[in-house]
């Protein structure tokens, strides 16, 4: 459990800045053979004053790709399109399991472990923050 949390930091400890923004500890969730989707998590920093938006991921992975949250109605987690996420001003958001996610349909190749995804995110200041994503095992991160 321990070695596997410290694979997971290292692994996860790249970092990307973009202007006023920085995206760091992002990886994408290994797919699971036989299922369609699979989900990118990060945490994002907003050092400027005003508070952004995240509206858009783009990727050659596929050309479905939304903003996501989890929800919790009719007793069970749900998930949910949303059309933005905020990061606050001298502040952070993060995307994670159980939360806000960013969700990558139909991927055009298998999403294993050991490749990057290339994601590109659109803020709506108009920053653009360009990512080469690891890609975690699946059962990686059930443990963490
Ligand atoms: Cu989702």
């Amino acid at each position: 459990m321990k070695n596997i949390c410290l694979l997971i930091l290292l692994m996860v400890s790249f970092q990307v800045s973009a202007d006023h923004l920085t995206v760091k500890h992002y990886y994408v969730k290994e797919s699971i053979p036989g299922t369609a989707v699979t989900s990118a998590y990060m945490l994002i920093n907003n050092h400027g004053d005003d508070d952004v938006k995240l509206l858009k991921v783009t990727s050659t992975l596929s050309e479905r790709i939304e903003l996501h949250q989890h929800v919790f109605a009719d007793q069970m987690m749900k998930m949910q399109q949303v059309q933005s996420i905020s990061v606050p001003a001298k502040g952070s958001v993060k995307l994670q399991p159980h939360g806000f996610h960013i969700m990558i349909f139909k991927p055009n190749q298998l999403v294993k472990q050991g490749q990057y995804v290339d994601l590109r995110l659109y803020f709506d200041d108009g920053v653009t923050v360009n990512l080469d994503v690891p890609v975690i095992s699946s059962k990686t991160k059930k443990t963490h």
